[in-house]
């Protein structure tokens, strides 16, 4: 894997000579889950050994900075041991200019349909390979292979195992094993998405690889990475999981996946929140954080930080008094001057439920005639493209008032935000 993915990075090196023949591209979808970026590198690599025509290459669809939001994506590269300088990432090959070139070749795997961004790249899909709903129209030019299974994985290993059952190496089977029990919560039945194709496959790779890691501990180590932040700086973890909201203020809320405690003990945190709002225009930074108990009972707290104290003033009254639904805040203690900070006694209020509270408090900010700028306020989608995480928060587990939340319930909800192809 490792040379064939060399290879690959020294073809597009040279690639900007008109000489150099196209790409067969294999790419996964916007969420660059671990499902899509395991389809995209297996994938190229089978085809790069069965069909020498073009250079297959799978490329992962997110810059290469955004890699470090992925954590349990990185966490599994180290696991089999693929220096992540061999990937490559959307913002390093210019796929409208192959395409322009006509030296393109596209193959979606984890995706049958390309987002309206894309939509000018259409014509370079020559195959497709996925588990999602099928929204792509029928083309006699564009072989289709769309199965409700848990795990694309498990297509591209059915795919490797029928046609090229001699590529598989330990590594490749560990990649493609990895992405199945991923998405298949451990083969759990009771979270509903494994399919007997999926226990087919990921056994059938159990058992030409006796000496795959265990699969409770591998599910294990990969979903604690998710929820490490530990390697993020302050930047990448507010902008992990972030929404915005607008009128004539801008408000940004981050969810957190530490204790507010731990995040507010940075002593340069202050600095840090101003120099983000500056760089990204907010006014008002909500900063939401959801930890666990040991009896896995979500604990959520609220921080509100804005330079200006009539604005975060403002802000924290409105949120105090909010009725629709109650927050039930209870002020907590904070190092920081211009941050205040609450423990959420309503912990089924997530994201979701914030806001609109805080769109309607733009309204009424808006309507006391601060900036007059009377026009509709709306949310902002992609200030910054959300992460797959983008999470706890949209279709919140704990709206349906669960009252206790394992790590395997949200690992769930995660799998089926990406599901809906990062979106
Ligand atoms: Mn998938």
């Amino acid at each position: 894997m490792e040379e064939f993915l060399l290879s690959c990075c020294r073809a597009v090196k040279v690639s900007t000579g008109e000489a150099a023949a196209g790409f067969h591209v294999v790419l996964g979808n916007e969420s660059c889950d671990i499902d899509s970026m395991v389809c995209a590198l297996t994938y190229a690599y089978f085809l790069s050994k069965s069909h020498r025509d073009m250079l297959a290459l799978p490329l992962l669809n997110i810059r290469r900075s955004d890699l470090s939001l992925r954590s349990d994506n990185v966490a599994l590269l180290q696991q089999v041991c693929l220096p992540v300088d061999l990937l490559l990432f959307r913002d390093q090959l210019d796929l409208r200019a192959l395409q322009r070139a006509g030296r393109l070749r596209l193959t979606l795997v984890d995706h049958n349909i390309l987002p309206r961004s894309d939509s000018d790249l259409e014509a370079a899909v020559v195959e497709v390979i996925d588990h999602h709903l099928l929204e792509r129209p029928p083309s006699p030019s564009c072989p289709v292979t769309v199965e409700m299974v848990g795990s694309c994985a498990t297509l591209v290993t059915e795919r490797i195992i029928q046609k090229a059952p001699e590529i598989l190496d330990q590594q490749v089977a560990e990649l493609l094993y990895a992405a199945v029990v991923v998405d298949c919560v451990n083969m759990c039945p009771a979270a509903g998405k494994v399919t007997g194709k999926d226990s087919e496959f990921s056994a059938a790779l159990e058992s030409r690889f006796p000496s795959l890691p265990p699969r409770g501990a591998l599910f294990q180590t990969l979903l604690s990475a998710k929820f490490d932040v530990s390697g993020l700086n302050t930047e990448q973890m507010l902008l992990k999981d972030m929404k915005a909201v607008s009128g004539s203020l801008n408000l940004a809320v981050s969810v957190l996946y530490v204790s507010l405690e731990d995040f507010l003990r940075g002593a340069g945190l202050e600095a840090e929140l101003s120099g983000f709002s500056l760089k990204f225009g907010f006014d008002v930074l909500l900063l939401m954080t959801i930890c666990f108990t040991e009896s896995n009972e979500p604990i959520r707290e609220l921080a509100v930080f804005s330079h200006s104290t009539t604005c975060r003033q403002q802000v924290s009254l409105y949120l105090e008094q909010a009725r629709n639904p109650t927050l039930d805040l209870r002020p907590i203690s904070s190092p920081h001057p211009h941050i205040t900070a609450y423990q959420q006694g309503n912990a089924l209020a997530s994201r979701k439920k914030l806001l609109p509270i805080l769109k309607d408090f733009l309204k009424e900010w808006d309507g006391d005639g601060c900036l007059g700028d009377v026009e509709e306020e709306e949310e902002e989608e992609s200030r910054v493209p959300p992460t797959p995480m983008n999470s706890l928060v949209d279709g919140c587990p704990l709206d349906d008032g669960l009252p206790h939340l394992s790590a395997q319930d949200l690992h769930d909800k995660f799998s089926k935000m990406a599901d809906r192809g990062g979106d």
